[in-house]
């Protein structure tokens, strides 16, 4: 147990808590978006980028999935927290090697994260050497054969973990996946594990795939979407036009958080005259201020209650024609949920009946009903169930396969989907690698790798010793900094390909490599032609994305160079893989993609058209259900939520409206009212008083975990403000990654293995 106090602190410590009421968007939003722009990029560049982003012929928004309306992409389709994911990529600032000579690795250890990222771009590839206090210049090729001799060096392909982080572009994933698998592993650990990977356990089971089945009409024409476990007013603030456009169509919202978030209360679109001067749009209708894991109750009870109501008055609620040609197990579901408990609901869920039965009559009066969720349900340890019990709701009203209805799991990188289609998966079925050998003639290995906790564990106990990180920031993002930290220390070699400088880069193995690579604002000059690469957003929809500012150096390469490089000096010269003409011509990536992935045949045309094309979603085009009993499936879950012990608090991580998952933008929290700082603990008043402390006090959080052998671990973050705040009594809110060393790494969600960052139990401990 280590206290983690000086890992975060903050170079200014002085929070203002204002509780000031705030808008999300609005005029304050566009201000900060000019304002991030002109200090990293000066004017030139801000009207540069910012008229690009999202534009047919621009780059595709680094920032979140959310996906563009087709055909009516205004001038300006970008929102404040896009513009700061831009400012921060195409900041002039860069981070050359004289940085790395003046400052050594253990000094840039004491930095924080927000600190790192100020530093500016990353422009030339530099290694650590062993025993060494100070990164230096290494150039490419000698640092491609220093990957490919310790990869040649492991005793099975599998010593080796090969982590994506969900920016990178179709073209660069599926080369990376390809020479992973040619390597011989399947250990492809991606942030999908932390992120949607209950999702797409919990779909691909109940309606065969693991993608939200609605498009952005289905939304703006729904007459009832719920949306649980998301604060799109930071995190995917396009998302708010379409909900206000619903709502004018007459849709009702159902915003489900322990929080009340700003943007879903309300809301001014940047974009139109009436959101700039105007109150703001109420999106939400009603708010269910629901305790944090109580959402599978909730989702349980209105079951009880639809199939009560149907018996009062049969062939009102449910939609016995979709049940019987298109489902499969509603009978064990309908008595299973009919024995649900409304009392333990109530409990469960701090909510009234009569707010659950006012949802049920919402439900039941919509003939077009969406669920969108997002982390707030994907990482609790019953994740997966609770996300099946959202699709059960559905089911039993046909909701899925028709327009204005369906699933909606909102996704958080921009191509974090895209990167899964194209087999950044460490267990890809059998299909998809059956067309990858023929197309290339190589054999992948079939036994399943290990995604990202897994990959810890190996790395801590010495079954894995070579560390490559596409993108992101393993160390930060992943759960139980100590450990973790320590397996990335157990390696021979990691290896980073980044755009900005991160604690990744400073808890290395006895090798580090940081290869720096162009971002999606760069230009991509390749023998002598502009490259262009495609993502996919939430809603499958693939498009094309062109960067057009000039490098931050003449040293960065293209993800896609990088890992062509990587093979070329593992592989050697011949291979049965195209390496050298993929890395000169990504047309080339696609024509393979076209003749391996179902969807993409035709890829480089289709891809050119407009605004791209949707990949084919069986379940959303004809209800088909390719799942184990070609129907979709009802479920029987067992009810999981979380009673708060006498003395102790839930604590759920998440992010403020000046962040980007690990990048830290600023240290404010606009909507939340808090200003200057980030170790802060959003309580009720209520527990406040019960553990008989004040607004302004100062607390250690420590986490507490029972081993299965009944051992109680204690994880330690130091030094938080409390701040009283309307949350659930016993249910408290802090910001990620401060409080990842409070996080066991056991403790993961049933079936996905994510890790659970939504429910950690806690104690306050006064600081003296
Ligand atoms: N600006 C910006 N945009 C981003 C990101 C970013 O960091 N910054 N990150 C991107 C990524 S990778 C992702 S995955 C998405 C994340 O998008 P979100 O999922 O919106 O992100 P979080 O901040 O984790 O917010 C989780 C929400 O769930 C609520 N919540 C917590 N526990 C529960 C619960 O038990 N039940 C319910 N119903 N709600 C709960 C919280 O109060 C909070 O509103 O955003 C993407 N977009
Ligand atoms: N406690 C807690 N932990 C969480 C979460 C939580 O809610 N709570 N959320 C989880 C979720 S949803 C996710 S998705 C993960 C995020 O995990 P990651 O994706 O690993 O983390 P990021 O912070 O998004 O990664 C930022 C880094 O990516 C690099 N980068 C940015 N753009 C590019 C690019 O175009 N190319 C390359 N090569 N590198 C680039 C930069 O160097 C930057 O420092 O964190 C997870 N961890
Ligand atoms: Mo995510």
């Amino acid at each position: 147990m280590t206290d983690t106090t000086d890992r975060y602190t903050f170079d200014e410590d002085d929070v203002v808590v204002t509780h000031e009421k705030s808008y999300a968007a609005g005029v304050p939003a566009v201000l900060v978006s000019l304002r991030r722009g002109l200090e990293q990029m000066g004017p030139v560049r801000t009207a540069r980028t910012l008229f690009k982003l999202n534009q047919r012929d621009g780059f595709d928004c680094p920032g979140c999935a959310w996906p563009e309306t087709p055909g009516h992409r205004k001038h300006a389709e970008f929102c404040e927290n896009g513009a700061k994911a831009v400012a921060e990529e195409a900041t002039t600032r860069t981070v050359t090697p004289p940085f790395f000579a003046e400052h050594s690795v253990a000094e840039l250890l004491g930095k924080t994260e927000f600190w790192l990222g100020q530093q500016g771009r990353l422009t030339h590839p530099m290694v650590l050497l062993p025993g060494a206090t100070h990164y230096e210049p290494i150039g490419w090729d000698a640092a491609f054969a220093m990957i490919a001799g310790e990869l040649r060096a492991l005793g099975s392909p599998d010593e080796a973990v090969f982590y994506t982080s969900g920016r990178t572009s179709n073209e660069a994933a599926f080369v990376y996946q390809l020479m992973i698998r040619a390597f011989g592993t399947n250990n492809l650990p991606d942030c999908s594990n932390m992120c949607h990977e209950s999702s797409g356990s919990a779909l691909v089971e109940t309606i065969g795939i693991g993608k939200g089945s609605v498009t952005v009409p289905d939304i703006e024409n729904a007459d009832l979407i719920l949306i649980a476990g998301q604060n799109p007013g930071t995190n995917h603030p396009r998302m708010l036009s379409t909900l206000e456009k619903a709502k004018g169509n007459g849709a009702k919202v159902i915003a489900i958080n322990p929080l009340p978030e700003a943007g879903l209360l309300r809301f001014k679109d940047p974009q139109k005259v009436h959101g700039v001067v105007g109150n703001g749009v109420q999106i939400a209708d009603e708010f269910l201020q629901i305790r944090i894991g109580g959402d599978q109750a909730l989702f349980q009870g209105l079951g009880r209650l639809l199939l009560e109501e149907e018996d009062r008055n049969p062939g009102t609620v449910i939609d016995r024609d979709f049940i019987d040609r298109h489902t499969a197990g509603f009978d064990d579901y309908a008595a299973a949920i009919r024995q649900v408990d409304l009392d333990t609901v109530v409990q469960a869920t701090g909510l009234t009946l009569a707010q659950i039965q006012q949802t049920a009559q919402a439900l039941i009066a919509s003939k077009k009903t969406i669920i969108c969720w997002a982390m707030g349900l994907t990482q609790q340890t019953h994740g997966v169930a609770t996300i099946q019990d959202a699709v059960n709701l559905l089911l039993l009203q046909g909701m899925i396969g028709k327009p204005g209805a369906g699933v909606c799991p909102v996704r958080g990188h921009s191509n974090v989907q895209g990167d899964r289609t194209m087999g950044i998966w460490e267990k890809m079925p059998e299909p998809f690698l059956t067309a990858l050998d023929t197309e290339f003639g190589i054999r992948s290995p079939r036994r399943h790798g290990w995604d990202a906790v897994d990959s810890i564990r190996a790395m801590r106990d010495g079954k894995a010793s070579v560390f490559v990180g596409m993108g992101g920031n393993f160390v930060s993002a992943t759960p139980d900094t100590d450990t973790t930290e320590a397996a990335l220390r157990n390696c021979a070699l990691t290896v980073q390909v980044s755009t900005k400088l991160n604690r990744s880069h400073l808890v290395t193995g006895r090798t580090g490599l940081i290869l720096p690579s162009l971002g999606r604002t760069d230009k991509d000059v390749q023998s002598g032609r502009k490259q262009q690469v495609s993502v996919e957003d939430s809603m499958s929809v693939v498009h094309l994305s062109r960067g057009s500012l000039p490098p931050a150096s003449d040293q960065l390469r293209s993800e896609v160079a990088i890992v062509c490089g990587i093979a070329q000096a593992l592989f050697g010269p011949d291979h049965p893989v195209p390496w050298q003409e993929f890395a000169a011509d990504y047309d080339r990536i696609r024509d393979s993609i076209a003749r391996v992935i179902p969807g993409f045949e035709d890829f480089n045309r289709k891809v050119r058209a407009p605004d791209g094309f949707a990949l084919p979603h069986p379940p959303r085009d004809e209800r088909r259900f390719d799942t184990s009993t070609g129907k979709a499936n009802f479920t029987v879950n067992a009810l999981s939520w979380l009673p708060v012990p006498a003395g102790k608090l839930i604590l759920q991580t998440m992010r403020s409206h000046d962040q980007y998952n690990t990048t830290i933008y600023g240290l404010d929290d606009r909507y939340r009212g808090v200003k200057g700082g980030r170790r802060v603990l959003f309580i009720n008043t209520d527990d406040l008083a019960a553990l008989g402390f004040t607004d302004g006090d100062r607390v250690d959080l420590v986490s507490e975990w029972t081993t299965p052998d009944g051992t109680v671990q204690e994880r330690r973050a130091g030094d938080f403000r409390l701040v009283p705040y309307p949350t659930p009594v016993g249910n408290v809110a802090a910001y990620y990654p401060e409080t990842n060393p409070l996080i066991p790494l056991d403790h993961v969600a049933a079936v996905s293995n994510t890790p659970v960052s939504k429910a950690v139990l806690i104690r306050l401990e006064r600081r003296s």
